[in-house]
């Protein structure tokens, strides 16, 4: 099951909210900043004792003050003009949270517009390779886990509806 909606991550009541981290954990802006804002000062301190995540890959910690129960931190890549394997390491930020969630008895888990920030990916080519990577996924785990996407910005929530709703 997948549900869209237009707001904020740090507001939503789920077992797993993911954050579009940095490599180093050390916080920063968009919906990382948002994310460290809302928890309070045991994220950061949570964060600096994993110290490090891979691009593509995920960490976890415990979610503070935050409604989720868990933070699920990846490392989206930094578009450098789609020569780099961003896509590869994107679908990579997606199949390890899903797999990952699966592996922790979660049951629900929302996603924000990972690397379209900051990071500058491509809005459209971004919500396309998540949704087909989150159906494939969820198509061959029998629909276990009930998977949100959170769009913050205009364009991300209309290009979302559009596929969401005209394609699936
Ligand atoms: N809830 C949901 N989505 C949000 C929120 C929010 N509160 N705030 C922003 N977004 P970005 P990136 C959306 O820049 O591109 C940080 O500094 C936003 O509209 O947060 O992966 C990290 O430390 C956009 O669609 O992440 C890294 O250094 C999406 O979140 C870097 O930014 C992702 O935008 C990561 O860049």
């Amino acid at each position: 099951m997948r549900k869209l909606i237009k707001g904020d991550i740090t507001k939503i009541h789920v077992d797993v909210i993911v954050n579009a981290a940095n490599n180093m954990l050390s916080g920063g802006g968009g919906v990382d900043g948002a994310i460290h804002n809302a928890a309070g000062n045991e994220l950061m301190e949570a964060c600096k004792k994993i110290g490090f995540c891979k691009t593509g890959e995920v960490v976890v910690t415990d979610a503070y003050q935050l409604p989720a129960k868990y933070v699920f931190h990846t490392v989206g890549p930094v578009w450098e003009g789609g020569s780099e394997n961003e896509k590869e390491q994107l679908k990579n930020c997606y199949i390890n949270a899903l797999t990952l969630a699966m592996e922790m008895g979660c049951k629900s888990i929302s996603f924000p517009n990972i690397s379209t920030g900051i990071y500058g990916f491509p809005k459209l080519a971004a919500a396309e390779l998540a949704i087909d990577t989150i159906l494939e996924f969820l198509k061959n785990h029998d629909d276990a886990l009930d998977v949100q996407f959170v769009c913050f910005d205009d364009l991300n929530y209309a290009i979302y509806q559009e596929i969401c709703y005209s394609k699936h």
